[in-house]
């Protein structure tokens, strides 16, 4: 089943990849950062997607060697672009468990250091963070990922797995608005829209910068970009996609 494929594919990776969407600022259109994306296109199974081989992988307990090798080919593809004098952020999702174990931050911080990639254009999301809040583990490796200049970054913001008690507590510098309620920027979804204006407002406060996800229309993006959310990612700018379409298409090209 899948969870041996896993461990196979975990020993020499030969399907996984990674996508990178770009994120772009509102204020100028130009090119902010990327997150990158997980891949797996298996022989038998065909495309696989993250959503569901992590559950499968944080289950069978391979989920840090998975966060590790996507964290690792990140950090290369960073150092490189940043070799080309090319300047932006990655935004690399981690499943929870791998933060809250032992060493995690360090051996991360190693990888960024052996491909000498600059930690500060490095930013980590996180999603159901109730549990990272309660373990003493997780808190020490956010700590250490932040004193070293990495940022941090609370994804799917506003749904359930994701509140302002982590907006208190966690060392935050980047809120990723969940795509639900930007795709209610178009409807007759009132209530949505005051939410996304009081977040915005909430985020100037604490000077954390915001990225709407799942921006899909022009009209969600001039709403946004009146009112002055910092950074859009959706379909409207790209799709994931290769790092060689990504380099070619969005660092060659502006
Ligand atoms: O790209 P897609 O919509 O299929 O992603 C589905 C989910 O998988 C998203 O919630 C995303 O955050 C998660 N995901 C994508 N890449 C990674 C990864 O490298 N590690 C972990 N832990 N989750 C990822
Ligand atoms: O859970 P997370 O926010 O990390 O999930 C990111 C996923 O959202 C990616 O797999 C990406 O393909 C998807 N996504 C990105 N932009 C859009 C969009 O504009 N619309 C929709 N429906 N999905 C999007
Ligand atoms: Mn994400
Ligand atoms: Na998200």
């Amino acid at each position: 089943g899948l969870t041996q494929a896993l461990h196979r594919e975990l020993d020499t990776p030969t399907g996984l990849s990674l996508a990178y969407q770009p994120q772009c600022r509102l204020s100028d259109g130009r090119l902010w950062g990327a997150e990158v994306l997980l891949r797996w296109d298996h022989p038998e199974f065909g495309r696989i997607s993250p959503g569901e081989f992590v559950p499968v992988a944080e289950a069978a307990g391979l989920v840090r060697k998975l966060d590790g090798w996507v964290f690792d080919q990140a950090a290369a593809q960073l150092a490189d672009w940043q070799r080309q004098g090319y300047d932006l952020k990655l935004l690399v999702n981690l499943s929870v468990l791998s933060l809250m174990m032992e060493g995690t931050a360090r051996e991360f911080l190693d990888r960024l250091a052996a491909h000498d990639a600059d930690p500060s254009m490095m930013t980590v999301e996180i999603t159901e963070s109730e549990a990272l809040e309660d373990s003493e583990t997780g808190l020490e490796n956010l700590q250490i990922l932040d004193a070293a200049g990495i940022s941090l970054a609370l994804d799917d913001f506003g749904t359930g797995h994701s509140s302002l008690r982590y907006v208190q507590n966690l060392p935050l510098s980047t809120l990723k608005i969940d795509k639900s309620f930007i795709g209610a920027i178009d409807g007759d979804a009132a209530k949505a829209r005051a939410i996304l204006r009081a977040t915005l407002e909430l985020a100037r406060q604490l000077d954390l910068t915001v990225v709407a996800e799942g921006v899909e229309t022009q009209s969600q993006f001039d709403w946004l970009r009146d009112r002055r959310c910092q950074v859009a990612q959706g379909f409207l700018l790209a799709r994931p996609m290769t790092a060689s379409d990504f380099q070619t298409d969005w660092l060659e090209q502006r």
